[in-house]
């Protein structure tokens, strides 16, 4: 197969510019494993991950000012966005993941603040759920805990976190292999590997929800610029959401999709 030294892809590049064409290189490639990227900039939630999934708004979710545009508030009482995932595309099974959103509290931690969940019920069912709970003595802080019939009940992190009300916080969970790390505006606060190793269940039949996890764990506050990729995120790409938001993450050309645009160009360059 005939691959392009990088000498050459810009020098095609630079040429595409001088002729006239298309200018693809601005433009992101798809990357795949966004699998949900949700600015909140308006009430219906829109996915503008390739996926397009449907976020529901339940309860009386409002849209105010965000971090970056609009973003939306939860007053701690039966709201939530649910999201019904595309086959098992919001499923953390084999896959590596990263979790990502900016979150501004209305209080200062004192209860459960659910960040977002896939959760068919309480007890043993099966559930994912992260969290941040500074008032559990025996999981404090931000948590990822996982649950099925399966095993024992599971929680990682317990990174201690009490958040200054009303103060925004990028928020991250990074799970890599059986690793959970955790980041507060881009800085890594702690990590803990699951030495069971068990996966975290599958769980087909219920839907992601953003600010409730079950019963009556709904989070306080405002959550803005709600992304997940099924990839670890380096500290770099965590970067790009701090500053820019979902969109300013998906803006950056990501590793490895260099071919995506060559093929681009190429194609530019044989229609004309
Ligand atoms: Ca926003
Ligand atoms: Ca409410």
């Amino acid at each position: 197969m005939f691959r392009a030294p990088v000498s050459l892809t810009l020098i095609l590049v630079m040429t595409a510019g001088w002729v006239g064409i298309t200018p693809v290189i601005g433009e992101a490639a798809i990357d795949e494993d966004v699998v949900l990227a949700m600015p909140f900039d308006s009430e219906e939630a829109k996915d503008i991950s390739s996926l397009e999934h449907t976020g529901v708004l339940e309860g009386d979710v409002k849209l105010v000012e965000g971090k970056i545009k609009k973003a939306l508030s939860f007053d701690g009482d039966g709201d939530k966005v649910v999201v019904e995932s595309k086959g098992d595309a919001l499923d953390i099974v084999d896959s590596n993941a990263t979790i990502v959103m900016w979150a501004k509290f209305a209080n200062s931690g004192v209860k459960f603040d659910a960040f977002c969940a896939k959760n068919e019920g309480g007890g043993e069912k099966p559930k994912w759920v992260f969290y941040n709970r500074p008032d559990d003595n025996a999981r404090p802080g931000l948590t990822f805990h996982i649950n099925s019939p399966d095993h024992d009940p599971l929680w990682f992190g317990k990174v201690p976190f009490v958040a200054d009300k009303g103060k925004w916080y990028q928020i991250a969970v990074v799970v890599e292999g059986h690793d959970y790390i955790f980041y507060v505006d881009g800085k890594n606060v702690g990590e803990e590997s699951d030495a069971t190793k068990e996966k975290i269940s599958l769980v087909e039949r219920a839907p992601l929800t953003i600010g409730w996890s079950e019963g009556n764990f709904f989070f306080n506050g405002v959550l803005d610029e709600f992304l997940m990729v099924k990839r670890a995120l380096t500290e770099e790409e965590l970067s790009s959401h701090f500053d820019g938001g979902v969109e300013g993450f998906l803006a950056v050309q990501p590793r490895g999709k260099l071919s995506a645009v060559w093929g681009n160009i190429k194609a530019g360059i044989f229609r004309r």
